[in-house]
């Protein structure tokens, strides 16, 4: 190169330039890869969130789906029992004998089906009479003695510490029912205890019996919550009534109802059950042994009659009162079990037959 001009822009020397304006592309570069590395996060934080949303909405749809199919199943297995209830009306109204006991065909074991997608469908019917009402135990004796079963409006007495007469036939029942459990023991004092609470929680005041509970018992739960003052619309609230522990409510809770007229079937009652009923005279119920043998003597065609009944062997010496015992029913529970796609539910229905019709008067997945 001629430089013979030292001014010439050519014979200039180079201007020194950082090293860092020499790497402006670089940065470019590095700053785009972030940006793209970035919105790759972005796109792959959207995509697993879409995918997470998409896998819940079709499990949601799956759930839906199948809680569907297994209430369907369920339904058709409650038809099937109204079918098979009104088929014994039929029979019992040709037979010219209103008789409800175990060898009929309703009472059988519990029939289970397969069903097409794998799985089963299986139901039982059990007779809701064969366990004692709980709604009619705060009637008094004016209202309850008379055959009415127990549904006039009249107060519960002050028990505590009455004689036997003040208890009406369901009461005397309830309260030998209440001492009849190996565990827990209660005495006849707890249990008049407990069903002084009882009352106080059915009738519609808010004032205390002597030894009973209101609101002003209540009110120190926690949480704390308030009487009812109606009927028991499920026997789970007996949970809720003073002195009614976990462990007493669970012996109890098979053998009380707060469903039917009052009356007792003898054909159909467990044990349990059979030895509440006693002298009048007596608040303590039957033996172990005396509730076994009235189930034995009672074999698998049921008693002759209720006379019969009370014309056995172990209650035949002592004075029973007739009332509210009878050897048919018109309430029943329907228990229905599905499995569907390894997912099981259960159904309870509880149905009224009448007048060669059955009909629903609760459906529950829990307590009835
Ligand atoms: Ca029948
Ligand atoms: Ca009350």
């Amino acid at each position: 190169m001629n430089c013979r001009n030292a001014n010439s822009r050519r014979c200039r020397p180079r201007r020194y330039r950082p090293r860092c304006y020499r790497s402006g592309r670089g940065r470019q570069r590095g700053a785009a890869l972030i940006v793209a590395m970035l919105v790759f996060a972005l796109a792959t934080t959207l995509v697993v969130a879409m995918s997470s949303e998409f896998t819940l909405f079709m499990k949601r749809g799956a759930n839906s789906f199948v809680a569907s199919q297994a209430h369907a199943y369920l339904r058709g297995g409650e038809d099937l029992a109204k079918m098979v209830l009104i088929q014994d009306e039929e029979a019992d109204t040709q037979a010219n004998l209103q008789r409800d006991d175990l060898s009929e065909l309703w009472a059988g074991p519990a029939v289970t089906y397969p069903i097409d997608e794998g799985g089963f469908l299986t139901g039982s019917i059990q007779d809701l009479s064969g366990r004692l009402y709980i709604n009619s135990l705060n009637a008094s004796r004016s209202s309850a003695d008379d055959g009415d079963g127990g549904q006039g409006p009249g107060r519960g007495l002050a028990i505590t510490g009455d004689g036997v007469e003040a208890f009406t036939t369901s009461q005397r029942r309830f309260l030998r029912l209440l001492q009849s459990f190996e565990e827990p023991q209660v005495s006849e004092q707890d249990a008049r205890l407990i069903l002084e609470a009882i009352q106080d929680w059915m009738d519609n005041d808010s004032n205390p019996s002597d030894f009973g509970a209101e609101d002003s018992y209540y009110i120190d739960a926690e949480p704390s919550y308030r009487a009812a003052n109606r009927q028991f619309s499920s026997v789970s609230e007996l949970r809720m009534v003073a002195y009614m522990t976990p462990e007493l409510y669970l012996a109890v809770e098979p053998y009380v109802t707060v469903w039917g007229d009052g009356s007792l079937n003898i054909q159909t009652a467990p044990a349990q059950v059979l030895r509440t009923i006693n002298a009048d005279d007596r608040l303590e119920p039957l033996s172990e042994s005396e509730g076994e043998a009235l189930v034995a003597l009672r074999g698998e065609e049921g008693f002759e009659s209720v006379e019969a009944f009370l014309a056995s062997p172990v209650l035949a010496n002592l004075t029973v009162d007739r009332n509210l015992l009878s050897e048919d029913t018109d309430y029943f529970l329907y228990t229905g079990q599905v499995e569907v796609a390894d997912r099981q539910a259960t159904l309870y229905s509880v149905l009224r037959r009448q007048g060669g019709q059955v009909k629903t008067l609760m459906r529950s997945s829990g307590a009835f």
